[in-house]
């Protein structure tokens, strides 16, 4: 029979595991987080873009693991490998480990550690059957620049390798086929969207998820894939968020499940990023002005960074010569001058209205701002005369409403 007594020891040891389990939870969850702060203010400090501009990094933390696939006629073939740690600072040990066979005999492996001002190269010693094993001291900076080759060559003479290019990126076209042109890296969710993967010459290394569709091909010719331990050679299809649906991505992230607001990559116009992804007037390269904001208050329709007004024009004012006096002259001058234009538009001849002086076009004031309205002359009129007819030359105004892009 549960008494009282025996219901608040019970909380009270419910109570005090509760805690322990919080405190084992809380523990490691604030240390990881703090630590991954201070990784982040570390890694932000230093500049990672490669020789074309590219951003790239950070590096793979920890023993970096992977496993290869090449051409099936490869010789020597490389299976996996190991690079601890791939991030590398100066003074720092780098170790290597590498697993190549072939039928013949492996005769030689060395690593090559391409860096910023430099190359390195760290012969490989055999360590097993198939299993060769090196290490350096860290002696440069890898800022813009960094491969990691190994060159395996068996007793046929028969020379391969494959490169880590960890500085790269792909340059995969939006849709479509692809083609290796140079060694590259996958960082980030990634892949060929509509279109087949064709590796050869180069290396392909993916440190994150890579797709290619169903029904779609990835064909090794020469080169080869390194994937590391969180690589993955993935079926699927890829998708970017496009919320207003311009064919430009709000971010750069690629997912590999669609997901409301996102669209298959293969139907976007470009991966540069949309300025504001809920309004599809809004994008790069957008050419029309508008007279409402896009909907966050900002009027930069083009994503330029900055709310360009499309009338500038200031000035603007009719002319005045109503009086008697300019009227006079006017008959004065139009005896004188053959003028086409007033003649034409006074099929008597006369000169009664020979025009005289003109107004301006523009804002009667400073250009208002973006969705503000004003008056602006649209067109300053010739000297308009008491009982003038000359109407299509008269001065015109509307209120305008300032557009901006
Ligand atoms: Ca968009
Ligand atoms: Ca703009």
């Amino acid at each position: 029979m549960i008494t009282r007594k025996n219901i608040l020891i019970i909380l009270a040891v419910l109570i005090v595991v509760g805690i322990g389990v919080l405190v084992q939870f809380y523990e490691p969850q604030r240390n990881k987080e703090q630590a991954s702060s201070d990784e982040q203010a570390l890694q932000s400090d230093r500049k990672f873009v490669n020789e074309k501009g590219e951003k790239w990094g950070p590096l793979p933390e920890g023993e970096y693991v992977f496993q290869v696939i090449s051409a099936e006629n490869a010789q020597p073939k490389f299976l996996e490998g190991v690079v601890d740690p791939p991030d590398v600072h100066v003074g720092d040990i780098q170790k290597f480990r590498i697993v190549v066979q072939s039928p013949a005999g492996i005769n030689s492996v060395i690593a090559n550690i391409e860096t910023d001002n430099g190359t390195t190269t760290v012969p490989l010693e055999m360590t097993g059957e198939e299993t060769w094993e090196g290490e350096w001291q860290v002696k440069d900076t890898h800022d813009t620049f960094y491969h990691t080759i190994f060159v395996a060559r068996d007793a046929a003479d028969r020379e391969n390798s494959i490169t880590i290019a960890w500085s790269d990126a792909c340059g995969i076209p939006i849709s479509g086929n692809w083609t290796t042109t140079a060694n590259c890296t996958i960082s980030s969710t990634d892949g060929v969207d509509n279109g087949n993967v064709t590796i050869q010459t180069y290396t392909l290394t993916l440190n994150a998820a890579f797709a290619r569709n169903p029904g779609r091909s990835v064909s090794i010719n020469s080169g080869s894939i390194v994937i590391g331990s969180s690589g993955q050679l993935r079926e699927a299809y890829l998708y970017m968020a496009d919320s207003d649906s311009d064919g430009y991505p709000a971010n750069s992230t690629q997912y590999t499940g669609s997901a409301s607001g996102r669209r298959r990559r293969s139907v976007l116009t470009s991966y540069t990023t949309d300025c504001y992804d809920s309004n599809s007037n809004a994008k790069p390269g957008q050419s029309s002005y508008f007279t409402t904001h896009r909907g966050d208050g900002s009027f930069d329709y083009n994503c330029d960074g900055s709310q360009t007004k499309r009338y500038t024009q200031t000035g603007g004012r009719c002319e005045n010569c109503s009086s008697e006096a300019r009227k006079e002259d006017s008959k004065f001058f139009a005896t004188l001058i053959e003028d086409a234009l007033a003649f034409q538009h006074f099929p008597n001849g006369n000169g009664e209205c020979f025009p005289l002086g003109v107004g301006g076009t523009g804002w009667s004031g400073s250009a208002p701002g973006c969705g503000s309205s004003a008056t602006y002359y649209t067109n300053p009129g010739d000297c308009m005369i008491d009982g003038c007819p000359w109407q299509a030359y008269g001065c015109n105004w509307v209120t305008r409403t300032q557009q901006c892009r």
